[in-house]
């Protein structure tokens, strides 16, 4: 394995045992949600993974190295760094050159994933095309990772701040399926339903991971979107969200909010005008995708 990769015991044991590995990010410990919220979370949602029998690994930068798989002082750590990098693919050579505090995003995940041969990976959403991003040219790095990394990113959608629909023709452009459990179509993140159909419905652990092996049997480069709406009791109402995203991107615009600080910038916006409950529904969905994600980890292994 790349010298620079850091595998934590638990981690390195499961692989050595051949049981399942489960992924996780970091940016949204550090960056996508509050203290305490954000530790409380990033622990509840390994310990989903313990119970449906696969092995968690939280990727960060720590020191230098990728780490896979952190210590509960080091989830703690992460969850209350104030000045912890937002790391995509351009920034990952940044923290591991200069030894700084980095949290890695949906793109970066997915390359220490795929250095560490995990090949599951569980988040809240993923990043996406921007609205106005035929002019701002703001498309996450994330769609670029997912046409050339194989990794499978179990998520909630793409999050409504989004122009979902340009999201989708950009990953149907660059060959990225789009699975969906329990509906035909695409979710939308703080709701489960975009309005957009998923390329192909897959309920079921098994035939997710049938897709997936015969992508990459086929020497198809590139990840799968693995979209799971968030369960109806916990999502937010359409008609609240949409208002109060459109008012976030008011305030974005009118603040000259850009670049990589405006995703967490939004979800601020959006967790304070809602009272708190955009978030018990970010934590929701979460979870919700970690038992998903740990059932297609466990279906990839057998
Ligand atoms: N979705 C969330 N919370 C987050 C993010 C997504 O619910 O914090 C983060 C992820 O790490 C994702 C990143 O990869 O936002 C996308 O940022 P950008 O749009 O700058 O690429
Ligand atoms: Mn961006």
């Amino acid at each position: 394995m790349n010298e620079l990769i850091q595998l934590s015991p638990e981690v390195a044991a499961a692989r050595e045992q051949g049981r399942p590995v489960v992924a996780l990010e970091s940016t949204i410990i550090a960056h996508g949600m509050p203290w305490p919220q954000n530790l409380e979370m990033a622990r509840q949602v390994e310990d989903i993974i313990r119970i449906e029998g696969a092995v968690p690994a939280t990727i960060a930068v720590m020191d230098g190295r990728i780490r896979v798989g952190l210590a509960d002082a080091e989830l703690q750590q992460l969850a209350q760094a104030p000045d912890a990098l937002k790391l995509s693919r351009r920034d990952l050579p940044y923290a591991v050159a200069t030894g700084r505090l980095g949290a890695t995003t949906v793109a970066a995940t997915m390359i220490c994933a795929h250095l560490a041969g995990i090949e599951v990976f569980v988040t809240g959403g993923i990043g996406g095309v921007h609205r106005g991003g035929a002019e701002s040219f703001d498309i996450s790095a994330d769609l670029q990772e997912l046409a050339r990394t194989p990794v499978a990113v179990v998520c909630a959608g793409a999050k409504s701040i989004l122009d979902l629909p340009l999201t989708l023709e950009y990953l149907e452009t660059h060959g990225v399926p789009v699975l969906s459990i329990g509906q035909d179509n695409f979710a939308a993140f703080f709701t489960p339903d975009s309005g957009l159909k998923a390329d192909f419905r897959m309920d079921d652990a098994a035939e997710q991971a049938r897709f997936i092996r015969a992508k990459w049997a086929l020497g198809l480069d590139g990840g799968v979107v693995v979209s799971n709406p968030v369960p109806a009791a916990a999502a937010m109402p359409r008609e609240e969200i949409d208002a109060i995203t459109a008012q976030a991107l008011a305030e974005a615009d009118a603040q000259g909010i850009a670049g990589k600080a405006i995703t967490p910038f939004l979800l601020g916006r959006i967790k304070a005008l809602t009272g708190g409950r955009s978030l018990a529904t970010n934590i929701a969905l979460v979870k919700h995708n970690a038992v998903a994600g740990a059932r297609l980890a466990r279906a990839l292994q057998g």
